[in-house]
């Protein structure tokens, strides 16, 4: 089965804690600290994969987590690093954050690699606090969560030139004709369902060709399978429009050509800018020309280069081919407004990252909140007053006491951090 679009959770690892521990040794009466740093968590990479189609797996499969560090340990032993996870996705798979919608990367090539979550950073082990005034903090630093975020994966595939048309035309008859794709053919409506890409080898080069499923009347609106699958042209650069010239179910050419525009404009006016190549399909069975000579005259006014083929036949294959290399190798992309990326900086500033927040809530408690206050509130020892006095510092040093005194804060008041409360006492 075909899938274009999944959604998944990612969660990179959390990082190691660092070890709060001391040398002891049957000689040495007072070891110093010797605890390690914790390893990092693993990261969350995707990984664009040309032999893969559909992100069919992420409909089962939602939940993907990176290991996470080991923390630190005894005698200076660093915890290892947790192991990064790879998530392979077909090329043209874009991620999006699912939060702001906004991309995070479209990954076109194969090979391409993105990291969407990094993994918690290992915390310090308690060596690296001792200094000449603390000789044995009794303390580490926590290791960072890991990121948790919800992310969309939509695959839009990536070919050189798109067919198009109502149902039935012979687009699928085509593709089997100038590549060796062997998509499904029959004479009903709808035998294609999910897009089919096929290479075209010619002088030497070759040019990557998708077919969609059919186009009807109405489709913007949802008629027959609607427009979902037009997604897969948008990327296309030259659009080869098949029309069945031999009006064989009985409707006008050229009021198919209208009508498939007049659908193609609703769905996205920058499809309409590419260049689109008529293939007047199934010559091999016209047996009125009148209709033929009119739909000519009619693409003379439209400005638009008519070949006439037979898929079934083969006539004049060739000839659409060549021009289509040459109409791909002349194409000249439109300059593209850029568009709004998720922002991973702004989303991670140190200075946010710093900032404490405080407030006093409806019970008349002062509570203090921020990233950096949270991670140093983990990593304190709240049984050894050298690792409490460092998070109070810390504190002050941020503004926080500065905050809640504005809010009102006096000798005797409660103060929450995360579950845990304190009273304040002015110095
Ligand atoms: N006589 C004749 N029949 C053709 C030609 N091209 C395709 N056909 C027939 O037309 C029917 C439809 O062909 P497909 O290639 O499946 O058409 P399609 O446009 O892919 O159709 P959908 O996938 O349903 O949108 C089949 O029976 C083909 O054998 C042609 O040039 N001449
Ligand atoms: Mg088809």
């Amino acid at each position: 089965m075909f899938v274009d679009i999944a959604e998944i959770k990612i969660i990179s690892g959390k990082g190691g804690d660092g070890a709060a521990t001391f040398r002891r040794e049957a000689f040495v009466p007072d070891g110093g600290p010797d605890g390690g740093d914790g390893g990092n968590g693993g990261d969350i990479i995707f990984v664009a994969d040309n032999n893969l189609r559909t992100l069919m797996d992420f409909k089962y499969h939602r939940k993907y987590k990176a290991e996470n560090g080991q923390n630190g340990m005894k005698r200076k032993k660093f915890g290892k690093k947790g192991r990064d996870l790879y998530i392979r996705v077909p090329v043209g798979t874009m991620i999006i954050d699912k939060e702001t919608g906004l991309l995070m990367k479209d990954l076109s090539h194969n090979d391409d690699t993105f990291i969407a979550a990094k993994g918690g950073k290992g915390g310090k082990g308690n060596v690296r606090f001792k200094s000449s005034i603390r000789q044995a903090p009794n303390f580490a630093e926590a290791g960072e969560e890991g990121k948790e975020r919800q992310v969309i994966l939509e695959l839009k595939l990536i070919a050189d030139v798109g067919l198009l048309g109502f149902p039935n035309v012979g687009k699928s008859t085509l593709l089997s004709v100038c590549t060796g794709a062997k998509p499904k053919i029959a004479e009903y409506h709808f035998t294609t369902i999910d897009p089919n890409l096929g290479v075209v080898e010619i002088h030497d080069t070759s040019f990557v060709l998708a077919d969609i499923a059919g186009i009807i009347e109405g489709a913007s609106e949802g008629a027959g399978l609607g427009l979902k699958f037009l997604k897969h042209i948008e990327r296309t650069k030259v659009l080869i429009h098949v029309i069945d010239v031999s009006a064989s179910e009985g409707r006008n050419p050229i009021e198919d050509y209208k009508m498939i525009n007049n659908e193609l404009l609703k769905y996205n006016p920058k499809l309409m800018k590419k260049p689109q190549i008529i293939a007047a399909n199934k010559m091999d069975i016209v047996t009125d020309t009148e209709p033929v000579t009119e739909f000519t005259e009619f693409m003379k006014k439209e400005g638009r280069e008519v070949f006439f083929i037979s898929a079934a036949t083969n006539q004049g294959i060739k000839e659409l081919m060549e021009y289509t290399l040459y109409m791909l190798e002349t194409y000249v992309e439109p300059e593209e407004d850029p568009i709004e990326m998720f922002d991973f900086e702004s989303e991670e500033s140190y200075e946010d990252y710093k900032k404490i927040n405080g407030y006093l809530d409806s019970d008349g408690i002062y509570v203090l909140e921020g990233k950096q206050l949270s991670k140093i509130f983990k990593s304190t020892n709240f049984d050894d007053g050298s690792s409490f006095r460092y998070l109070y510092n810390y504190i002050v040093k941020q503004g926080g006491i500065k905050t809640l005194r504005s809010l009102g804060l006096k000798d005797g008041d409660t103060v929450k951090i995360e579950d845990f409360e304190f009273e304040y006492t002015e110095d």
